[in-house]
C-alpha cells in the first residue's frame, strides 16, 4: 500500500492528503512524530522534509508536495480528472501562482516557528511576516476557486487553513482571499484532512 510521511498540522502534506483522498485508493499516512515514522523518514530524507511519497513499487520514494502532486498527476491522472482537478505541471502560469502561495506559506511558517522559539519580531523574522502580508495582498485579486482545481488552488486552500489554524493572520484582512477559503470549503475537496494536532 502507498504510504505518506508526514503529520496532521502540515499544510504541505496536506496537499499529498487531498490528492490521495480524490484518487480514493487505500494509503497509509505514517505520522513522523511516531518512533515509526521518525525512523522512516531519515531514512529515506536527507533533508528532514515532509511530506514524503513512499510508492508500494521498486521502493519509489517522492519527496516535496509539487513533485508528490507531478507524480499522482502522471500515474492517476484519470481519477484526478474526473474528481475535477488539472495538475498540468507544464501549466507554467498556475505553476508560477504556486510558487507564489509557497513562498508566502514557507515565510509564514518560518515566522511561526521563530516566534514560537521565543525569538523576536525583528529583522530577519519581521520581513517574513512583511512577506506574508505583501503576498496575500497581491493574491487578493489574483485567485478565484474554480474547476478544475490547479495546483495554485491546492496550495492556497492548503496554506490559507493553516494560517487561520495557527493564528497567523486575521485573514478577513483579505476579502477575496476569504471569498476563495469559503469555496474551498464548500467543495469539500479538503473535508477530513484539516489541519489539526
Ligand atoms: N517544498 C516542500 C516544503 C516542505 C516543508 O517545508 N515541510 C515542512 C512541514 S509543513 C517541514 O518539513 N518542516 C520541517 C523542517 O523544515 O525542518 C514541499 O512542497 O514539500
Amino acid at each position: 500500500m502507498r504510504r505518506l510521511l508526514g503529520t496532521t498540522t502540515s499544510p504541505y502534506t496536506r496537499k499529498a492528503r487531498v490528492l490521495l483522498k480524490a484518487i480514493g485508493k487505500p494509503y497509509e499516512l505514517v505520522d513522523i512524530r511516531t518512533d515509526e515514522g521518525a525512523a522512516t523518514l531519515k531514512e529515506v530524507a536527507p533533508l528532514g522534509k515532509i511530506p514524503i511519497l513512499l510508492e508500494d513499487e521498486a521502493g519509489t520514494v517522492v519527496p516535496d508536495s509539487t513533485l508528490i502532486a507531478s507524480w499522482l498527476w502522471a500515474k492517476e491522472s484519470a481519477a484526478l480528472g474526473t474528481a475535477g482537478w488539472d495538475l498540468d505541471p507544464q501549466a507554467f502560469a498556475d505553476q508560477a501562482l504556486r510558487s507564489v502561495v509557497e513562498g508566502a506559506l514557507d515565510a509564514a511558517i518560518n515566522h511561526y516557528y521563530l516566534r514560537r522559539d521565543g525569538f523576536a519580531e525583528t529583522g530577519y523574522i519581521a520581513k517574513q511576516r512583511q512577506r506574508v502580508d505583501r503576498v496575500l495582498t497581491w493574491l487578493d485579486q489574483r485567485m478565484e476557486f474554480r474547476r478544475p482545481i490547479g495546483a495554485a488552488a491546492l496550495s492556497l486552500g492548503c496554506a490559507l487553513d493553516w494560517i487561520v489554524f495557527r493564528n497567523v493572520i486575521e485573514l478577513d484582512r483579505w476579502p477575496s482571499l476569504t471569498a476563495f477559503r469559503s469555496s474551498w470549503k464548500a467543495s469539500g475537496v479538503g473535508d477530513g484532512t484539516e489541519p489539526r494536532e
